[in-house]
């Protein structure tokens, strides 16, 4: 039974193959950001680099509790600034002009997965991705949503736009990058966490009661 948990966690973590692209690589890592604040335009001429990228109004910035924050996360691969959402269910990434090929980022989601897509400029699917259950292993130091976990998509076409869908302060993302799927590493070491994450409605109930959120906040 666990061996068969644990390939089913393989399989949504390694789907995807890098090609070798010689298009610009975006990352970003939404440090500078503040605490709470929205995304928004800060890549598109908002305080960061101009990249023309914008993010759907319910996305967030979430500083590290260890860095002044309200961040409940740790082992984030760009200290100390992660992306979150505390209303709806998608957040969305705009890429006016487009990305080719691949898309990588960092995830954490410690109770509840998450999914996504890649669609191009017609709303036409690319390319969707499941985003399984996350271990925790107690932060850098303190932050239940550690670590965080790299998985990468690549795909045909020219996407025009990124959704991210979960739980509402249940998922984080960090160094969204755009033109490159770096292979993920599977750095899992809780195989338990997956078996929490099947034992779905019996030990929602037991979860719900001790759910903490990626930031600590209402
Ligand atoms: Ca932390
Ligand atoms: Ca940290
Ligand atoms: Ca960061």
């Amino acid at each position: 039974m666990k061996k068969k948990l644990f390939i089913v966690l393989l399989a949504g973590l390694t789907f995807g193959i890098a090609n070798n692209s010689s298009a610009a690589v975006i990352t970003l890592d939404f440090e500078g950001i503040g605490n709470l604040t929205p995304v928004g335009n800060y890549y598109n001429g908002g305080g960061g680099t101009n990249y023309g990228i914008y993010f759907s109004d319910n996305t967030l910035a979430l500083v590290d509790a260890e860095a002044g924050g309200s961040g409940n996360f740790g082992g984030e691969p760009s200290p100390s600034t992660a992306m979150f959402f505390l209303t709806g269910k998608v957040s969305k990434i705009f890429v006016p002009g487009g990305f080719n090929t691949e898309l990588s980022f960092w995830y954490s989601a410690i109770y509840f997965p998450g999914s996504g897509g890649v669609y191009d400029e017609n709303d036409q699917l690319l390319a969707s991705f499941t985003l399984p259950v996350t271990p925790s292993n107690g932060g850098d130091p303190t932050g239940a949503f550690s670590p965080f976990y790299q998985l990468g998509v690549s795909f045909d076409g020219k996407a025009e736009y990124v959704s991210f869908t979960g739980v509402q302060n249940q998922i984080g993302f960090d160094n969204i990058t755009f033109g490159s799927a770096t292979p993920a590493p599977i750095p899992i070491h809780e195989p338990a966490s997956v078996l929490m994450m099947m034992s779905g409605m019996t030990g929602f109930a037991f979860l719900k009661r001790k759910l903490r959120g990626f930031a600590m906040v209402g």
